[in-house]
């Protein structure tokens, strides 16, 4: 598709639904065999199952405030944002939420509060979350502004109204970067996409708050440059284990354990694989491949999904995975709103 079109907008935000919803499943297992993620996508294709229904998670459930907000604000609101994932809570609080990042929702709420950043600013001791709840809702960001720099600033403002430390937030941008950069067609050449979010990250962690927050996490200087090198070595091997992408890059909640991972996924099955249904797109593959790895599967899959589907669009999503996934129409709708709203924006209007 050309760079930035509508189908390609919907495939994002269609395809971080189905991730979440079909990942739902295997959160938290230590090891997915194959077999049993195949066995699963293909539950979804049963018609005669009747009503299959997914449920979204948190994933989707917050990334539905931050595009109900930026279509509303025309933009970035904080306070706009705030509130609505404040109400999305209270109204739904049984979608698997994070258990530090609870006590901000609550705190959000409150109609006393002055600056809506600081209940995330006092988590864990004030050190602040490091967990992926930013990165999982960050793909709006790169669907509403076309420019990089505000991608960039608005996915970090984003994540900061629930995690203040370095290490969550820069995930986020780093995962909104992804958006967009797929978005423009930029995985069509991979060494050139994962060199481009090197050098971008090269900067966005060299603020002294990410270096001082690396220290004092004893990860490298610049965690997810040395994640993103991975990624390259990675990608840069024909074969490569289940077992060598977790202990390389991981697959857990932490946004540094997961972002990279999620990339990774998407750069891995833009080529089919033995061990994949040679019936199966890119998008399939990308979802398919998120699930076997076991760990914060919801997530990543969102995550990768919501990458893959900017580069294949909507037209590489599997109907009958998305008549199974709660919410997969309404992101649909949505996306078609963002797709307008980010032209309007890129022509100065
Ligand atoms: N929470 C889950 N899954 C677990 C169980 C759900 C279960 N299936 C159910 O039925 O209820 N999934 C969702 O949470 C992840 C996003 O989490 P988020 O929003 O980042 O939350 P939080 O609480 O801020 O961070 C997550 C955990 O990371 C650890 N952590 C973070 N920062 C820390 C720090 N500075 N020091 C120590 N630990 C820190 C804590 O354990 C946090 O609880 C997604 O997977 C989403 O799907
Ligand atoms: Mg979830
Ligand atoms: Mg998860």
């Amino acid at each position: 598709g050309t760079p930035a079109s509508k189908s390609r907008f919907r495939g994002a935000l269609v395809a971080a639904v189905l991730g979440d919803c079909v990942g739902g499943e295997f959160e938290g297992a230590e090891e997915v065999p194959m077999e049993s993620v195949l066995q699963h996508l293909s539950g979804l294709e049963d018609e005669t199952k009747g009503n299959c229904v997914l449920e979204y998670s948190d994933d989707t459930a917050m990334t539905r405030c931050v595009v109900q907000s930026l279509l509303n604000r025309s933009g970035y609101d904080e306070q706009d944002l705030a509130r609505r994932f404040a109400k999305e809570y209270s109204a739904s609080p049984g979608r698997g939420y994070g258990s530090g990042v609870i006590q901000v929702l609550k705190k959000l709420a409150s109609p006393q509060l002055v600056d809506v950043y600081q209940p995330a600013r006092d988590q864990f001791n004030g050190r602040g979350s490091f967990g992926n709840g930013g990165a999982m809702r960050a793909a709006p960001f790169a669907l509403a502004f076309p420019n990089l720099p505000d991608v960039k600033r608005f996915a970090r403002l984003g994540a900061m109204l629930t995690h203040s430390c370095s290490l969550g937030y820069n995930g986020a941008v780093l995962q909104a970067m992804a958006v967009h950069l797929s978005l423009q067609g930029a995985l069509s050449l991979p060494q050139q996409f994962i060199s481009r979010l090197i050098t971008e990250m090269e900067e966005v962690e060299g603020e002294k708050e990410a270096l001082r927050d690396a220290r004092i996490l004893k990860e490298a200087e610049k965690p997810f440059c040395e994640r993103l090198h991975r990624v390259r070595d990675l990608i840069d091997r024909n074969k490569v284990s289940i077992e060598e992408v977790i202990s390389e890059l991981g697959n857990g909640i932490a946004a540094l354990h997961s972002v990279p991972t999620a990339i990774f996924c998407v750069l891995h099955c833009l080529q089919p694989r033995d061990y994949l249904p040679e019936n199966y797109g890119g998008l399939e593959r990308t979802i398919a491949y998120s699930l076997a790895l076991g760990g914060d599967t919801d997530t990543i899959a969102c995550m990768a999904g919501a990458i893959a589907g900017a580069h294949y669009g909507v037209e590489a999503v599997p109907q009958r995975w998305m008549r199974c996934c709660e919410g997969a129409e309404d992101a649909d709708m949505n996306a078609a709103r963002l797709h307008a709203l980010y032209h309007q924006t890129s022509q100065g209007g």
